[in-house]
């Protein structure tokens, strides 16, 4: 079997976990906090010993392949704030202010103990830096830093556990709706791009 999807999700802590509990084994595949830790196809890893009716089950760990298309901003964002793409990407304060924006959804209370209830995000970045001591020469607040302090707390869920994305029967169905438009658009461009390519090749077959 060969365990695929997104960087950063577990992928290769599920093939460690796998062969913990199927035959007894240690971690044998590299995992971290960062998108990108695993960098090629690994060799197989038994998960399950053979035995004289079976050869057992071994399994393939790959490295994390991000979705070809974002369909919105937002999703971007949401994807960034999970650490499916380096932190180097998009602007920690970016990131910051739309982790503002969920926390105020979900309860401004989470983060009673470093600012006040506020939508501005430079403000809730200078009350952090200065809560927390993250200051520059002068006392100015390092706001970066903050951010990403922020950023790193959700993530490790010290700021509330909650899902980035509404939740709705209508709004999956919208998704559906969507995917199924992006998959066929997606096949149209396939076609369009293998017709240019006939074309060009009729017009110059030495090219070809
Ligand atoms: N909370 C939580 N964290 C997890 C779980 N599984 C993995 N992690 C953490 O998520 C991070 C990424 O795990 P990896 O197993 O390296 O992820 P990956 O999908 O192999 O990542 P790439 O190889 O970079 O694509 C690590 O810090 C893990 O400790 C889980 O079930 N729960
Ligand atoms: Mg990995």
């Amino acid at each position: 079997m060969m365990i695929v999807g997104m960087p950063n999700v577990g992928k290769s802590s599920l093939l460690n976990a796998l062969r913990q509990v199927g035959v007894h084994k240690g971690k044998v595949a590299h995992t971290g906090a960062q998108p990108g830790v695993t960098r090629k196809i690994g060799t197989t890893v038994k998960i399950i010993e053979g035995d004289e009716n079976s050869e057992g089950v071994y399994l393939m760990d790959t490295p994390g392949v991000f979705v070809p298309y974002v369909p919105n901003a937002e999703s971007m964002l949401k994807l960034a704030l999970c650490g499916s793409v380096k932190d180097t990407i998009i602007a920690p304060t970016t990131l910051a202010d739309y982790l503002l924006y969920q926390m105020n959804l979900y309860d401004p209370a989470i983060y009673s103990d470093y600012a006040s209830p506020t939508n501005d995000v430079t403000e809730f970045l200078n009350a952090v830096a200065h809560k927390t001591g993250r200051l520059q020469k002068g006392g100015i607040p390092d706001v970066e830093a903050s951010a990403l302090w922020m950023i790193q707390r959700w993530r490790n869920g010290q700021l509330g556990r909650f899902v980035l994305d509404e939740i709705t029967a209508e709004i999956l169905e919208r998704e559906r709706r969507d995917t199924e438009g992006l998959g066929s658009s997606l096949n149209q461009a396939r076609r369009a791009d293998k017709n240019m390519k006939r074309q060009r090749s009729k017009r110059s077959p030495e090219a070809a």
